[in-house]
């Protein structure tokens, strides 16, 4: 590689203030609740800010050092190491370590399916057949009277039947393609279970006597449409209470009145979407403009990934909540001002330094991670590569192919970005593109629910 390309890692990918104005850029928004008068800059900090303006400068460094190697060095996408990490885990028992996760082994099949799809691998047959099998187990054998997904059913023996448990367990079927499991899921019978599940108000339960949040909102939906069972039934006043989780900060929060989070804001966006098209989401009560301001607010200009919430820390898993979130906001945007090519796509935040955190800071030696100093998990594996992949495709809205579908919840169609204006993409750091709704690489929800449109 020549000049050119050194000169542009140093210029316009890696942007560092240095260490005095960072301490004055995170101290200035510091709020003295206990005596406003009092406060001076720089004299009171919080735990979290301490810990903020640290990693700051551990990413500071680490960006330093990588500048200072040349671009030639610039780190890559560790694909098979990744892709290690994911089969290993995906075909050996888990370790004994791993029993407390024993109500989340839905999660963690769909985790890990879904990160080695990302990573442009095959799941092997073996690992559609053992997970199918499993995933079928935590719903046939235990809770067929029920109507939902428990998380597992190692330990406990019975597991409640559960909206997170039943989202991941969903999804990771429709992984599998294996449409002879496809048809023993008894969709009569989670119908039933989502109702009851449902509050009056529009809210979703998470489990019986659960809390009732954004995120059963968009476990429910996204059964629901996958599935082909959603109705009016199952929609009503839903829209309605979502509208309320949005707060003063322009993100949503998990139930109305609490702090706006990027969780959440996925969660309700995400919902807006498959109830409505875009052309209702832009009319609806949705305060667009603050939800937009907050979003973006949320990528820092020094780490380049996303925090979750105000003030908090930089973390890769907001890669996904809050990429899914701009990825869908970038659909309403361009479809209110018509452009319809990736040419003239309005992109909504700096992808190149995302994808920078992802590359620089998220690559744990096997596994992606939430910040350098923390290990690879499953969890972070999978939404920092579904982050990765945000980095690198536009979504566009098929009017056409909503109209064929008679659900615009499958209307959503990425778009390979070629532009090196918005995100220089090498070979060997691209990832599978996602779907804006479901959280699946491409188009593995819409051939689900093609499937049960046509048994229906
Ligand atoms: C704060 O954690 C995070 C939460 C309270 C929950 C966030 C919600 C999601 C990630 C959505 C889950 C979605 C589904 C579909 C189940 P924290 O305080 O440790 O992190 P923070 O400092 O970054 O806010
Ligand atoms: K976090
Ligand atoms: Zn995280």
């Amino acid at each position: 590689m020549g000049e050119t390309s050194t000169e542009k890692v140093t210029s316009k990918q890696i942007h560092i203030p240095d260490y005095d104005t960072l301490v004055k850029m995170l101290t200035i928004s510091y709020d003295s609740f206990s005596n406003k008068d009092d406060f001076t800059l720089g004299e009171k900090l919080t735990s979290t800010i301490e810990k903020k303006i640290e990693t700051e400068i551990d990413i500071q460094e680490i960006y330093e050092t990588i500048l200072n190697k040349g671009s030639d060095n610039f780190p890559i996408l560790q694909r098979n190491k990744h892709l290690m990490y994911v089969h290993g885990f995906l075909s050996n028992p888990l370790h004994p370590p791993f029993a407390k996760l024993d109500a989340s082994q839905s999660w963690i099949c769909y985790w890990l399916m879904n990160s080695a799809i990302l990573l442009n691998s095959k799941l092997t047959n073996i690992e559609i057949l053992n997970s199918s099998e499993k995933l079928l187990s935590f719903y046939n054998e235990i809770n067929n009277e029920i109507g939902g997904f428990g998380g597992g059913n190692g330990l406990f023996k019975f597991q409640n039947p559960h909206l997170a448990a039943s989202y991941a367990s969903i999804m990771a079927l429709a992984l599998t393609g294996n449409e002879e499991t496809w048809s023993k899921i008894d969709r009569n019978s989670i119908k039933n279970w989502l109702l009851k599940m449902k509050n009056s108000n529009g809210s979703f339960l998470m489990l019986n006597n659960g809390e009732s949040d954004t995120r059963a909102v968009y476990c429910a939906l996204c059964i629901s449409s996958i599935l082909n069972i959603i109705d009016d039934e199952l929609k009503l006043n839903v829209i309605d209470w979502l509208i309320k989780c949005q707060t003063y900060e322009g993100g949503f929060s998990g139930e109305p009145g609490d702090e706006a989070h990027g969780g959440y804001t996925f969660c309700a966006l995400a919902s807006l979407f498959i109830l409505m098209k875009p052309e209702e989401i832009v009319k609806s009560n949705l305060n667009l403009d603050s939800l937009i301001k907050w979003t973006v607010d949320r990528q820092y200009s020094l780490e380049g990934g996303f925090s979750g919430r105000s003030n908090k820390l930089v973390d890769g898993c907001y890669s996904h909540w809050i990429g899914g979130t701009v990825a869908l906001l970038e659909i309403l945007i361009n479809y209110k001002l018509n452009l319809n090519q990736e040419k003239e796509y309005q992109p909504l935040i700096d992808r190149e330094r995302l994808q920078n955190y992802i590359l620089c800071c998220c690559q744990d030696k096997f596994g992606l991670r939430d910040k350098p100093g923390c290990k690879s998990d499953f969890y972070h594996t999978n939404y920092v590569l579904c982050g990765l992949s945000m980095c690198q495709h536009f979504q566009f809205y098929d009017q056409e192919l909503a109209d064929s579908k008679g659900n615009s919840a499958f209307a959503y169609v990425p778009v390979e970005i070629s532009r090196t204006d918005v995100v220089d993409v090498k070979e060997a750091n691209r990832v599978h593109a996602l779907d804006a709704i479901f959280g699946l690489p491409y188009s593995y929800a819409v051939k689900m629910f093609d499937y049960f449109n046509s048994v229906t």
